[in-house]
């Protein structure tokens, strides 16, 4: 299925994530890891719960070097029920929530590490050359984040984006040329296969169309990963759904539960625990060493919605291999087997042209471009081999053990303090997932 004039011209007009890793290594030496800027649309309490599960593997993954989390929010979300909170978008009324500040100081004590975070503006861009320079000064420093993370790098940054790119498309309005000089690519996870769905603006594009405009008529390397897909032959739920369709480009998955969380190492599953029961302790850190109350058996056994795991794919350079037992795994580029299978997850060169709206269409090229699109072959082959595979990896993931040390006691929460107060709802129940 790999076009090898295709394949060429990558290696021609990028240096790609893979490259960028293998360059820096050599026999004997240990790799450099990959700077990362993560931008993600995480909320606490959640949203969409993927969004707490995903961000472990910007920690947890040791090829990636995580100097910055910018915390996406958009207004609306924060309040009860959400009002026009974009184009399309359904007024949620699972709020109110915040940008997922708490999360992150989690995985911080959980990893012993000291990642710096900060919000984005929670209102939407005016057009695509704003620079918000108006908004309040909170909602200014996931902007200067980015900016201060690129400045102090001696080597090109990679930023992945998996809410809106609101604060990446300011940042680059405000300072164009220290992104060309220090962006090494954008992982851009939003908008649709193509040819694009009549009208459908997808969540992460709808949540701020400006900012896709701004970027997609760039000239900043961009790796797509387009969420949903045109194709009407993939139902789900019966219905034709852009967002949970798949076809070779774009990168949906879903696990068809979630019970291998609870034989994760404990402070990652306690942190995971913390986020699908929306818990409101007040002891956010405490929470991770100390195990809870039992969460209901429905939230691990709900389908989980993934978009995610082809960017960490393509940036890392993993593969994704069927072994010869038949087994799947997501293993280090050194650690394929000769009896292994790879299978496709790659990016290939591609002209895009954006449209007002924010819905974008791309076409394959073998010419000189800054576009390149995900590819993954067959979406079935791929979701039934990352449904083991994903697992596998989540389940390798350990805290830091030398800054981690276990709990002072074996002391226990008490139930009814971490679940419920005199005169306030318990948690609700996981909502579905907006990507
Ligand atoms: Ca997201």
């Amino acid at each position: 299925m790999r076009g090898l004039s295709i394949a060429g011209t990558v290696a021609v007009v990028f240096v790609s994530a893979v490259s960028f890793a293998a360059e820096q290594s050599g026999p004997g030496t240990t790799p450099k890891q990959i700077p990362l800027i993560d931008v993600t649309d995480l909320y606490h309490p959640h949203q969409d719960v993927g969004d707490n599960f995903d961000i472990l593997a910007a920690y947890a993954l040791p090829e990636l070097d995580l100097r910055a989390v910018i915390l996406d929010c958009t207004e609306p979300f924060r309040q009860p029920v959400a009002q026009n909170p974009g184009p399309g978008l359904h007024p949620d009324a699972a709020g109110p929530r915040e940008p997922g500040f708490i999360p992150v100081w989690q995985l911080n004590y959980i990893f012993g590490r000291n990642v710096p975070c900060a919000a984005s503006p929670f209102t939407r861009m005016r057009s695509p050359e704003d620079k918000m320079l108006d908004v309040p000064a909170f909602q200014q420093q996931g902007i200067e984040l980015i900016l201060k993370t690129l400045r102090d790098s001696a080597d090109p940054v990679h930023i992945v984006s998996f809410g809106s790119a609101r604060a990446i498309a300011v940042a680059y309005n405000r300072e164009p040329e220290l992104f060309r000089r220090k962006l090494a690519c954008l992982h851009l996870s939003a908008g649709g296969s193509s040819p694009p769905v009549a009208g459908y603006i997808e969540w992460n594009v709808a949540l701020d169309p400006q900012a896709i405009v701004c970027l997609l008529r760039s000239e900043l390397p961009i790796a797509l990963y387009p969420c949903a897909a045109n194709n009407a032959g993939s139902k789900g739920y019966g219905v034709f759904s852009p967002a949970f369709s798949y076809d070779p480009h774009n990168t949906f998955w879903k696990l068809p539960n979630r019970r291998f969380i609870r034989q994760m190492d404990p402070p990652l599953r306690r942190y995971l625990e913390y986020a699908l029961g929306r818990a409101n302790r007040v002891d956010f850190l405490r929470a991770v060493e100390v195990d809870g109350p039992p969460l209901d058996e429905g939230l691990f056994g709900a389908e989980h919605y993934v978009w995610e795991t082809a960017v960490w794919l393509c940036l890392t350079g993993r593969k994704l291999v069927r072994r010869a037992d038949g087994s799947h795994r997501i293993v280090l580029p050194t650690e394929v087997l000769p009896t292994d299978r790879v299978l496709p997850n790659e990016l290939r060169p591609c002209t895009v042209q954006v449209r007002n709206d924010g819905i974008y269409e791309f076409r394959l090229t073998d010419q000189p471009t800054n576009f390149r699109v995900y590819y993954r072959g067959n979406p079935q082959e791929n979701e039934a081999a990352l449904r083991e595979a994903l697992p596998a990896l989540y389940l390798s993931f350990k805290a830091s053990a030398s800054r981690f040390g276990p709990p002072a006691s074996s002391d226990k929460i008490p139930h009814e303090k971490t679940t419920t107060r005199p005169g306030h709802a318990p948690p609700s129940q996981a909502q579905q997932a907006p990507q």
